[in-house]
């Protein structure tokens, strides 16, 4: 047998971890991507793993699967390392050499691995001079020579660590965002290098964060979830002896003050240069004037390991352009709304104060700050005078394009100011491209818009005074994400979260974390759309990662929501009472109602009733549980009926006949027959054509609009949809630069002015929904078995583009299409993993079943579609 017949095994994988290392799982499951010939099959695995006591071996494991398997040993105990990989046979009988091995590491899975303590400074912390974010610090021996050391670290607010002057790992704003009352998030960090023999000192930057920071809307509230930031930190060194020694957070630390004036996530970081402290954080650091501290409350159960990656410093991006609006006063402009801070190089006397404020857009040549609302996003630096000194705010972020600077001290702004973008560091795993520039852009925005909002949690927007959990715009956006990011670990964290502040009743909070909204929000009403995130969520999720699991952990949640309409629905099964947001930001609605659209909002609310039943009854049926799918399929069937009657007129009109109305029906499967949908899908793309194809559907309608025109043959029409530039639409927001979705179709209006209304973010994910069209219809790239292990590719070439592709990567490996119009001849490349099936449905109907690996098929005639 020739070398390029074995197969061969990539290192694998342990759950959705991208680096599996204080982990809180003590089975973590096991995936691995294969590369064979063509008609490869694996017929078993094999997983060796190497721990403390030695190596096991499994025996050889018949099956298929390569995603997710379950841990195959004994569970993994708090603090446990050990080294697996695994092989695979072929059911030709070859055997593939071992793959490399994964390092995998657990966390403190026990609350009582906890001994530290939560600490926080003993003064009452009440005014603003007493909130001044602290720095906590502790001098330690080691006497015993060290073989690896762990910190086990969270905080009340948010953390950054050093150890003997050196920072430890490179996580921002840990430890994120959670239901601190339920779930605190611990990092665990090697830092066994930071350590030396002899005297040794650990150094805690605490802040307000969102414990106890201002947050939300309305001039916000402070003190969510306490009055005190507090450290907890444990930090565990292995002696080569075998001794073991625990340095955790306890009342023999110190407090003190560092330069850090105020911090918040909304209003900027005040840092005064001159009151840095030399060595605070190395050992013999004089800390005779610092105060004391005492232990606070702190749960260890409602401890957790993180699922998802950190948020990081992902990137940085210098300035495209400065201008000088006066003689120390520079206008920078980074080419790209991102979301971040700034660094700055200055040199300037002692207690000079460089003033750095933000913005998405300018007005008249300024910064338009009106649409951040009550956020302040201003970062002050006081400089210590003594030559070029380089500062980044720790503890706040901002949605921008633009920085104002003044006091400006530094030399070439082109090099000394400095974006630094932040997220969640999640792998890239989605990408599209095709031969009209303007839709890349588009995709791009996309892209940028879900960076700048899967920071920790899923956002509505980065810049103004909200930055919440909105569960209806992820609810939107979920499909589109976890094509283009791996999502999955921080979805499934925040979707815990969700669970967890459910309310007794089964209603979903508006946004999550919940805090106080206001009349509008507070108490929370279920709405739909948006309370669907707990049925739909979860299964999106399902339908990329494969993962069963997921929907198992989320089920009663949605259960329990489905359980609550059915309560509010009328006998016939409509939802059709309360408030609810209906096709929000419909652009007929007045700007002052957002909520006002034209489609029947008790329609959408039914709706997504009958959608969610059905989701809730296909993960029974995943699950196994056989009378929950029953009733919930009944109930579902039982609601489209009452769907039918109430909305759809004897001639196949709506009651509202809207985009958003057809669009839903149609994508939610609301139709009895074939006859009723190919009407709908008519009476849509009239619509959209009578609309001289500019948007009319708001957060509801958006991202159902193209794939319903294509599900019923009307691609020209989604793709005139697509490419039409006159606002309301998607390439509109082009004309005026945007490199990210804007909330509104008209945040900047035609004139160039910024739109008057109180909604206006130039970064809002959710009309961005349309990329997953773009990905599974223009490239025709689509999953047809959870985790793509089938796969569908789709090519529907139209609206004058001559080439698209799109690749994901896909539990099983890299899935792949370009295609290529040449006359009328469609030529079509795709790469299939190991493990899955694939085919292509091309355009005239025909199936072409593919091999794994890459391969090229043609098609004459099969040309441009027109719509039916
Ligand atoms: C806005 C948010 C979000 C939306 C809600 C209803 O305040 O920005 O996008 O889901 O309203």
């Amino acid at each position: 047998m020739s070398h390029e017949q074995i197969p061969t095994v990539s290192a694998p994988t342990a759950e959705h971890h991208r680096e599996p290392f204080g982990i809180g799982e003590s089975s973590p499951r096991i995936s691995w991507k294969t590369t064979a010939p063509p008609g490869w099959t694996q017929q078993a695995y094999q997983i060796e793993a190497t721990r403390a006591d030695g190596t096991h071996r499994t025996d050889w494991v018949t099956s298929q699967d390569s995603v997710l398997v379950p841990w195959p040993l004994a569970p993994l105990a708090s603090r446990e390392h050990c080294e697996i990989r695994l092989r695979v046979r072929g059911v030709d009988r070859t055997v593939s050499a071992w793959s490399p091995s994964l390092r995998i590491e657990t966390g403190l899975l026990e609350p009582t691995d906890w001994t530290a303590h939560a600490i926080s400074p003993q003064q009452p912390q009440r005014s603003a001079g007493e909130r001044r974010p602290p720095l906590l610090r502790k001098e330690f021996a080691v006497t015993a020579e060290v073989q690896s050391a762990r910190l086990y670290v969270t905080a009340h607010g948010l953390y950054e660590i050093e150890i003997n002057g050196r920072r430890v790992g490179d996580h921002a704003l840990a430890p994120g965002w959670t239901s601190y009352h339920h779930r605190l998030r611990y990092q665990t960090h090697d830092v066994t290098e930071h350590l030396r023999a002899g005297a040794n000192a650990i150094g805690a930057w605490l802040a307000d964060g969102w414990y106890r920071g201002r947050l939300g809307f309305g001039g916000g509230h402070s003190d969510l979830y306490g009055d005190r930031v507090a450290l907890i930190a444990q930090l565990e060194i292995l002696h080569r002896d075998g001794t073991i020694t625990i340095i955790g957070t306890d009342t023999s630390w110190l407090a003190g003050q560092g330069p850090i004036l105020s911090s918040g996530l909304l209003d900027g970081e005040t840092y005064d240069a001159r009151d840095e402290l030399p060595g605070w954080s190395n050992p013999g650091f004089d800390d005779a004037d610092w105060s004391l501290v005492e232990v606070v409350d702190r749960d260890p159960a409602t401890l957790i390991a993180p699922t998802g990656p950190p948020v990081r410093c992902t990137e940085e991006i210098t300035p495209v352009q400065v201008n000088a609006l006066g003689a120390d006063r520079i206008l920078v402009d980074f080419g790209q709304n991102l979301v971040g801070r700034i660094r700055i190089t200055v040199d300037g006397p002692a207690g000079h104060t460089v003033v750095i404020r933000h913005a998405e857009v300018l007005q008249d040549g300024e910064l338009c700050v009106r649409p951040l609302r009550d956020a302040i996003s201003t970062d002050r630096y006081v400089l210590r005078g003594a030559g070029p000194e380089t500062w980044e705010p720790r503890f706040t972020l901002h949605g921008f394009r633009y920085a104002e600077i003044t006091g400006w001290r530094g030399g070439d702004p082109y090099r000394d100011v400095v974006a630094r973008v932040h997220h969640t560091d999640m792998a890239r795993t989605g990408w599209f491209e095709c031969s009209n520039e303007q839709v890349n852009r588009l995709h791009e925005n996309v892209v940028w818009s879900l960076r700048g909002n899967f920071v920790d949690l899923p956002t509505d927007c980065p810049q103004r005074d909200e930055r919440l959990g909105w569960t209806g715009d992820i609810q939107i956006f979920a499909p589109t994400a976890a094509f283009l990011y791996d999502c999955h670990g921080m979805l499934a964290s925040w979707l815990r979260d969700v669970a967890v502040e459910q309310h007794a009743d089964g209603t979903v909070p508006w946004y999550v974390p919940e805090i106080p909204g206001g009349e509008q929000w507070t108490p929370a009403r279920p709405g739909a759309g948006w309370g669907d995130v707990v049925a739909l969520t979860p299964w999106d999720l399902y339908q990329a990662s494969g993962d069963t699991g997921l929907l198992a952990a989320q089920y009663e949640s949605a259960r329990r929501w489905v359980d609550l309409i059915t309560e509010l629905a009328d006998e016939s099964g409509l939802w059709n009472s309360g408030y609810q947001l209906g096709d929000w930001l419909d652009p007929f609605a007045p700007p002052e109602d957002p909520g006002a659209g034209r489609t029947d909002r008790y329609l959408i609310a039914t709706a997504y009733y009958a959608w969610s039943l059905h989701h809730v009854a296909r993960t029974a049926d995943v699950l196994g549980r056989e009378d929950e799918r029953r009733h919930y399929e009944d109930l579902a069937w039982r609601v489209r009926r009452a769907f039918v009657d109430a909305y759809v007129l004897p001639d196949g009109r709506m009651t509202s006949d809207t985009q958003t109305a057809y669009a839903v029906a149609l994508q939610f499967d609301l139709l009895p027959d074939a006859t009723a949908r190919a009407a709908a899908g008519r009476r849509l793309a009239e619509l959209v054509e009578a609309g001289g194809h500019t948007i009319q559907t708001g957060f509801i309608g958006t991202p159902q609009v193209a794939p319903a025109l294509s599900a019923t043959d009307h691609d020209e029409t989604a793709y005139a949809l697509l490419l039409q530039q006159e606002c309301p639409s998607w390439l509109y927001a082009l004309k005026h630069d945007a490199t990210t979705i804007w909330e509104r179709w008209d945040s900047m209006l035609p004139d160039g002015t910024v739109n008057p209304g109180e909604m206006t973010s130039f970064n809002h994910y959710a009309l961005g929904a349309v990329a997953q069209w773009l990905h599974t219809r223009v490239a025709g790239l689509d999953a047809s078995a959870p985790g793509y292990r089938d796969i569908v590719f789709r090519p529907r070439p139209g609206g004058g583009i001559t080439w698209a592709s799109a690749a994901h990567e896909s539990p099983y490996g890299l899935v792949a299409i370009r295609w290529e119009l040449r006359e009328s001849e469609l030529t079509v490349e795709t790469t299939v993993p190991v493990g899955a099936t694939a085919r292509i449905e091309w355009p005239d109907g025909g199936v072409t079943d593919l091999p794994t690996g890459t391969s090229t098929t043609s098609r004459p005639g099969a040309g441009p579609i027109s719509s039916g």
